[in-house]
C-alpha cells in the first residue's frame, strides 16, 4: 500500500470516520485511497470553510473528531476562521493538508507556499510528513491529538502520499482528564457558603448532562446564581433541565449581572472578558470587590468536579433547583418583534433539536425563552468569526442524523459560507435554517454607539448595510438545491418553520425583518 492508504487506514483504526473534504492534485492519493479503504465517508464541501466548521460541528455533537482533506496553503488558508471557532470551542480536527513533493518546492510553482506558517496559528498541533513510511505514525500521532481535544495538522507532501508503506499504525490513547485538588474544592465550597452573592459561573462541558445537575444541586444548597459563559460550544436547555442564564454578550448588560457579586466560582469558565475592549469600560468584567476562585479550567473533568464539590457541600441530594418545565403558549401573531420570533421557536421546537445559533443580533433574548421549550442542544459559535452557523449545521447534521437541526442565521453572516446550502442538498441533511433578513450588519450599528463613533449617516452607512441589491434568500437556496419559503410576520414565520420541520431534509425560511 502507498502512504496516502496507510494514513487513511490509520484515521478509521482511530475512530476518525467522517471527512469534509474540498481536494485537489496534491490530495489524489488520498481520494484514491478511498475506494480501498471501508470506513471513511468523505462528504463534499464547496468552500474550505465550510469543512472546517463542519468539523467544529461534528466533534460537538460527538466527541469524536472528523478530518478534512485541504488543499495546499491556501486550501487551509480558506479554512482558517472556522478553525478559529473551532479552537475556541476546543473542538478536535484531524486537518489533512495535501503538499507538493519536497523536490519541488524550490522550483516556486505557483501554489507554493509556506504551509507550516499559515497552519500554525490556528492549529494545537503541527507536523509535515517526511518520509511514506512514516506517514502511519504521524497520523496517529494527528489523531491522538485530535482527541485531546485539539486542531491537528498533518501536512502531506505528494511523494510521501505515493511513495510505499508498510500498513497503518495503532493510535495511542488520549492522555486522561485532570482531576480537580481537593484543595480547589475546598475553597470553592468556603467561597459558596460565606452567606454573601456568590456566582456559580459554567462554561465547557459544565453546561450539560450530569455536571449540569450537579450544579443545580449545589445552587439549590447554597443560593448561588448560576449563569453560563456568553458563548456555549454545547448547552443543553429546554424543559427537564437545570435552567442556567447566559451571561449577555453587550458590555453594558454583563457589567451589570455581574455587579451584584461578592464571590465568583469558576468550573469550565474563564474570567468574563468583555468581546472588545471599550474606552473607560473594564475588560475584566467582574466588579472589583468580587473574590473569584477557580475550581476547574475547561479541559477537566468537569462532571466529576461538580460532583465533587456538591459532595463538599453536602448537596448530593439536594433536588437541582430551577428545572425548567414545559410553556406551552400559544403560537403569537402579527409583526416580526424579537419576542415574537422567540415565541414562535419556542412553541415550535421538536423534542431534541439541535440550534446551531448565528443570529448575531436578532436572537439575543432567544436563550432565556428556550426554557420553557422542549428539551434541546444549543451550539453558539465560540470565536466571534461570522460564516460558522451553515458549515456547523452541516457538520451537526451529519453527527446526529435523527435529530432536527435548526439554524438561527444572520443575512451577514450566512453569506461567509452560503456553499454550505449545496453540501445539506447533496447529502440531504434534516437542516431547517431562518435566515434574519434585516438586509444589514445590525450588530456593527450598535457598536458604532457603543464605541461613540458617532451615528453613521452616508459612507458609514454604506459599508454597514446589505441593500442595493436586496439578497434573494429564496432563489439562493434554490440556486443551491434547497427548498425555501418566506415570512414577513409571525404567522408566515410558524407557517414556514411548520414546513421546514415537516420536511426530512434541508428547507430554508427567508424571515424579512
Ligand atoms: C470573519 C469576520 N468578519 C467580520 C466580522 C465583523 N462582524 C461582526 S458581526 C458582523 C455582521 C453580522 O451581520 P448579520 O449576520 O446580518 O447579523 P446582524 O448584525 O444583522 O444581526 C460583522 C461583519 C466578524 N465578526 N468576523
Amino acid at each position: 500500500m502507498n502512504g496516502a492508504e496507510s494514513l487513511v487506514r490509520t484515521l478509521v483504526g482511530g475512530g476518525v470516520n467522517i471527512g469534509f473534504a474540498n481536494p485537489g492534485t496534491s490530495e489524489m492519493h488520498f481520494v484514491a485511497a478511498l475506494d480501498k479503504v471501508e470506513g471513511l465517508r468523505c462528504i463534499l464541501c464547496l468552500y474550505e470553510g465550510v469543512a472546517t466548521g463542519a468539523a467544529d460541528a461534528y466533534y460537538r455533537m460527538t466527541g469524536k473528531p472528523a478530518s478534512t482533506l485541504l488543499h495546499l496553503g491556501p486550501g487551509l488558508g480558506n479554512g482558517l476562521s472556522n478553525l478559529h471557532n473551532a479552537r475556541k470551542a476546543r473542538s478536535g480536527i484531524v486537518n489533512i493538508v495535501g503538499e507538493h513533493a519536497g523536490y519541488h518546492i524550490k522550483h516556486d510553482a505557483p501554489l507554493t507556499s509556506d504551509i507550516e506558517g499559515v497552519a500554525r496559528p490556528m492549529s494545537d498541533w503541527v507536523r509535515t510528513a517526511r518520509d511514506s513510511q512514516t506517514v502511519a505514525a504521524d497520523t496517529a500521532l494527528a489523531v491522538q491529538q485530535a482527541f485531546e481535544p485539539r486542531v491537528a495538522t498533518l501536512i502531506l507532501p505528494i511523494d510521501t502520499a505515493w511513495g510505499d508503506a508498510n500498513g497503518p499504525a495503532p493510535v495511542p490513547p488520549p492522555v486522561s482528564r485532570q482531576r480537580v485538588t481537593d484543595d480547589a474544592i475546598a475553597a470553592g465550597a468556603r467561597a459558596l457558603t460565606r452567606g454573601e452573592p456568590a456566582l456559580l459561573l459554567l462554561g465547557g462541558a459544565a453546561v450539560r448532562g450530569k455536571a449540569l445537575e450537579w450544579a443545580g444541586r449545589i445552587a439549590a444548597k447554597t443560593g448561588c446564581r448560576l449563569m453560563s459563559e456568553s458563548s456555549n460550544a454545547r448547552m443543553e436547555g429546554g424543559a427537564g433541565r437545570v435552567r442556567v442564564d447566559v451571561l449577555p454578550f453587550a458590555v453594558d448588560p454583563a457589567l451589570a449581572a455581574l455587579r451584584p457579586f461578592r464571590h465568583a466560582v469558576l468550573v469550565g469558565a474563564k474570567r468574563p472578558v468583555s468581546f472588545f475592549a471599550y474606552r473607560g469600560k473594564p475588560s475584566v468584567m467582574l466588579p472589583e470587590h468580587c473574590e473569584v476562585t477557580e475550581v476547574a479550567a475547561v479541559d477537566s473533568d468537569l462532571e466529576a468536579a461538580l460532583e465533587t464539590l456538591a459532595a463538599a457541600l453536602d448537596a448530593r441530594n439536594t433536588p437541582p433547583a430551577g428545572v425548567a418545565s414545559l410553556k406551552r403558549s400559544a403560537l403569537p401573531s402579527g409583526k416580526v418583534t424579537p419576542d415574537g420570533v422567540a415565541a414562535v421557536l419556542a412553541a415550535l421546537l421538536p423534542e431534541n433539536a439541535i440550534v446551531v445559533d448565528e443570529s448575531i443580533s436578532s436572537g439575543r433574548g432567544f436563550p432565556a425563552v428556550m426554557a420553557g421549550a422542549q428539551p434541546h442542544d444549543w451550539l453558539n459559535i465560540m470565536g466571534g468569526s461570522i460564516g460558522w452557523g451553515l458549515p456547523a449545521a452541516v457538520g451537526a447534521a451529519v453527527a446526529a442524523p435523527e435529530r432536527k437541526v435548526i439554524v438561527l442565521e444572520g443575512d451577514g453572516s450566512a453569506m461567509y459560507t452560503l456553499q454550505a446550502l449545496w453540501t445539506m442538498a447533496r447529502e440531504n441533511l434534516d437542516v431547517t435554517v431562518i435566515v434574519f433578513a434585516n438586509r444589514s450588519y445590525q450588530v456593527l450599528h450598535a457598536e458604532l454607539a457603543n464605541l461613540s463613533a458617532g451615528a453613521p449617516v452616508s459612507r458609514a452607512l454604506e459599508v454597514l448595510t446589505l441593500d442595493r441589491p436586496h439578497l434573494d434568500w429564496i432563489a439562493l437556496a434554490k440556486g443551491h438545491g434547497v427548498e425555501a419559503g418566506r415570512a414577513s410576520n409571525l404567522d408566515e414565520l410558524a407557517v414556514q418553520f411548520k414546513r421546514g420541520l415537516a420536511s426530512r431534509g434541508p428547507y430554508l425560511v427567508e424571515l424579512l425583518m
